[in-house]
């Protein structure tokens, strides 16, 4: 009887205990005991793919019956327009100065000098940048179909405005279509929650095998150019973002840096914004206060265009190269990585290792070599974990701000102690 009596008790305690700190629990001990088992640590790593595959499988019907639900609910399609004026000016505004701090910063701290690398004779081919025509027709379907099933984000984007504000022009015929949407997007967010269930386990795992994989000794000589990311990310976030929510919000930052716990912690374990989106989703609703027409229409699409923080990464990692090669970069090299660096992350998809991707772009464009490239791969995992929690981060940023101009954020749930994290 006392037993059962203890048991009931423990399971009360941990039912009641807050998802974060379930997820910040499953992270400390995933690094405890991936640094303990060391490589045999990636016999876990199937416990954060089965929560990383759960997430994926929600990424293309919750983004397309959000985004339908999204527009439909704006019936007045000039507000729609406007909305999403004032998303891309604020997604591309805060990338620019995502770009400025990475470059700033690795001016200042010189992560690279040091390091003495010689350029290969022959630089292997890199991306190829496509150009700003073919990157705006890549987003027209031509079947929305197989989008969905490829799981092509910005062509689903498309398709779903699209088809939403189709519907609205439809009108009273469309209502059925409507209700069908608006309860499979409700579907997907209980469906969402589920998964979240599923996140201090995941996260575990992932930590465990980060942890095992990496130890401590590889990571020293490039812990330089960890801290640099890492401390940029955090004025990024604390100071930039904060200082916006404070000023051009007119908000209280301390609940904005509240309501960024969930989706900031799944965010950093499992590197993936895409991924992570219906957790932001969640909480850009029910502990931001942002309206569910203003969440499912900005933050599917900053998820896809708006990563600073993987702008930050690019702006350090191309100086860190440059220092580690020796490579002495004029004013006008430093507007290029600024623009490149802008382009390369509009395009980067919300996925784990995108940003190493784009970053040879980068490197191509200001005639770097791409060996620097294997050097900053080493750390890619854990520049990544940083990089798409700032991107995920900054969504959430703008989703309130656009919010609140928009008059659809409600102050109540945004000023509310209560947050979604002491939900169990
Ligand atoms: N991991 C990407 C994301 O999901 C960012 C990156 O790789 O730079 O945002």
């Amino acid at each position: 009887m006392a037993d059962e009596m203890t048991m009931q008790k423990e399971s009360n305690f941990l039912s009641r205990m807050p998802i974060w700190q379930k997820i910040l629990i499953g992270m400390i001990a995933g690094m405890v005991v991936g640094v303990v088992m060391g490589p045999q640590a990636e016999v876990l790593k199937p416990l954060g793919t089965l929560f990383i595959n759960c997430i994926k499988m929600l990424i293309v019907p919750l983004v397309f019956c959000s985004l339908v639900v999204g527009v439909t609910s704006m019936q007045d399609t000039k507000k729609m327009g406007r909305v999403g004026i004032k998303a891309l000016v604020l997604y591309l505004g805060t990338t620019a100065i995502a770009i400025s701090i990475g470059l700033g910063m690795a001016t200042i701290f010189k992560p690279g000098v040091g390091i003495d690398m010689v350029a290969a004779a022959t630089a292997t081919g890199a991306k190829e940048a496509p150009t700003l025509v073919q990157t705006l027709l890549n987003m027209i379907p031509n079947n929305p179909i197989q989008a969905l099933a490829a799981g092509n984000i910005l062509q689903i984007i498309v398709f779903a405005i699209g088809l939403g504000v189709s519907l609205n022009l439809v009108g009273e015929k469309s209502k059925p279509a409507v209700a069908l949407f608006e309860s499979l997007a409700e579907a997907m967010y209980k469906l969402t929650e589920l998964v979240m269930k599923l996140a201090p386990i995941g996260v575990f795992g992932l930590m465990a095998w980060v942890a095992g994989k990496y130890g401590i000794e590889i990571l020293m000589p490039l812990m330089k150019v960890i801290a640099v990311v890492y401390i940029g990310c955090i004025i990024q976030v604390v100071v930039f973002y904060s200082g916006l929510i404070k000023v051009v919000g007119r908000l209280s930052p301390v609940q904005y840096l509240k309501g960024l716990v969930n989706p900031a912690i799944v965010a950093f374990t499992t590197t993936s914004s895409s991924g992570t989106l219906p957790a932001t989703m969640r909480s850009a609703r029910e502990d931001l206060g942002v309206s569910k027409g203003i969440s499912s229409f900005v933050l599917p699409l900053g998820a896809t265009i708006n990563m600073d923080g993987t702008a930050l990464y690019q702006g350090v990692c191309a100086l860190f190269i440059a220092q580690a090669f020796g490579v002495d970069l004029a004013f006008s090299d430093y507007l290029l990585i600024i623009m490149t660096s802008t382009l390369a992350s509009i395009g980067t998809a919300g996925v784990p290792g995108a940003g190493l991707i784009m970053l040879s772009l980068v490197l191509t464009t200001v005639g770097l070599p791409m060996e620097g490239l294997a050097i900053v791969a080493g750390i890619d995992r854990i520049l990544d974990m940083a990089r798409t929690s700032v991107n995920v981060c900054g969504d959430m940023m703008v989703s309130v701000l656009v919010a609140k101009s928009e008059k659809e954020l409600d102050e109540s749930v945004y000023n509310s102690e209560e947050k979604a994290t002491t939900e169990s």
